[in-house]
């Protein structure tokens, strides 16, 4: 199956750009990673000018539980994750259902660099410079019936490469979900890199879902199926602590965490004195998004 989209460089020029990026900047910047397959992503107005926290922060300090809970571990386990070949099945209330591959869905020459705020539920945050299509483009190629109201995510179910799924640590697969008019917003992307390389396994390679404005547990990674349907989806972590866990996940500093506070938070890599920052709402994203929730209670619905 194909979606419409078809990526118009042609073959000789892709090959060619492939081979120049493994010698440039953005592959040394690498330092002594080892040599992924090197991407180019034009630049967006939406990223925010704060300066981006290293490759090294950003792939050293993850949250993936199938390859354990410890913030080092998805550096250490993931590398034994197969991620080619990868397909994601697109199903439910859509025109044009089937199995894509990750090219297709987020062809090279379509890719934009978007440099996100990250921030966690637990109350840190990174900036990172991820490489993605938005998540409409994709959802519009698809398709979306008139009755589409919700977007459920799935992450891929492989206990054989993901040590922490022969736990039960989460309910697995990792699920998650979208309001529809929340997967269409243009900051929401589907990302299949950072830093000029295709995305490192412990931040969810081949593709990952991206979105800036709320907690990033709603970010899943290595997604296998996205489902359109009429109905809420149930999350993971909704799931697993319902008084604690949200199907909305909105960054508020003034809804805080049952068991802590979120109206600041540590930033990754500011060092030992930097001192807390306040955290901002939505994320920072707030004249971008707020006007979704226009109307709602966001105490009642975290
Ligand atoms: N499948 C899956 N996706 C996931 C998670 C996970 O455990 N499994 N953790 C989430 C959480 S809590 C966060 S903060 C972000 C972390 O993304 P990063 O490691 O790329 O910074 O991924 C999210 N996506
Ligand atoms: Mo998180």
């Amino acid at each position: 199956m194909k979606l419409s989209w078809s990526d118009v460089t042609p073959q000789w020029m892709y090959l060619n750009r492939r081979a120049f990026m493994a010698g440039s900047a953005a592959a040394l910047a690498l330092g002594g990673q080892a040599q992924a397959q090197a991407l180019t992503a034009r630049p967006s107005p939406l990223s925010t000018d704060e300066a981006p926290n290293s490759f090294e922060e950003i792939t050293n300090y993850n949250n993936f539980y199938e390859f354990g809970t410890g913030k080092d571990d998805p550096a250490r386990n993931a590398a034994a994750l197969t991620t080619d070949p990868w397909s994601v099945e697109i199903t439910g209330l859509v025109e044009r259902p089937g199995r894509y591959g990750v090219e297709d869905l987020a062809p090279e020459n379509a890719l934009e660099e978007r440099i996100y705020r990250l921030r966690c539920v637990e109350a840190w945050l990174m900036v990172v410079p991820w490489i993605g299509v938005p998540l409409a483009s994709v959802l519009n190629r698809a398709g979306l019936r008139p009755s589409a109201k919700y977007v459920e995510f799935e992450t891929l179910l492989r206990p054989e490469e993901m040590p922490g799924q022969r736990r039960p640590i989460l309910d697995w697969p990792y699920r998650e979900g979208l309001r529809i008019d929340e997967a269409m917003h243009p900051l929401t992307i589907l990302a299949t890199g950072l830093y000029g390389q295709a995305m490192p396994n412990q931040n969810g390679a081949p593709i990952r879902l991206v979105v800036p404005w709320k907690y990033g547990f709603k970010s899943i990674k290595s997604i296998v199926r996205i489902n359109l349907r009429e109905d809420q989806p149930m999350n993971t972590w909704q799931q697993m602590q319902p008084g604690e866990y949200g199907f909305y996940a909105n960054v508020n500093p003034q809804v805080d965490h049952p068991r802590w506070s979120q109206a600041t938070h540590r930033r990754i890599g500011a060092g030992l004195f930097a001192g807390r920052e306040p955290t901002l709402m939505f994320n920072g994203y707030a004249d971008q998004v707020a006007s979704l929730y226009a109307g709602m209670d966001l105490r009642v619905n975290y």
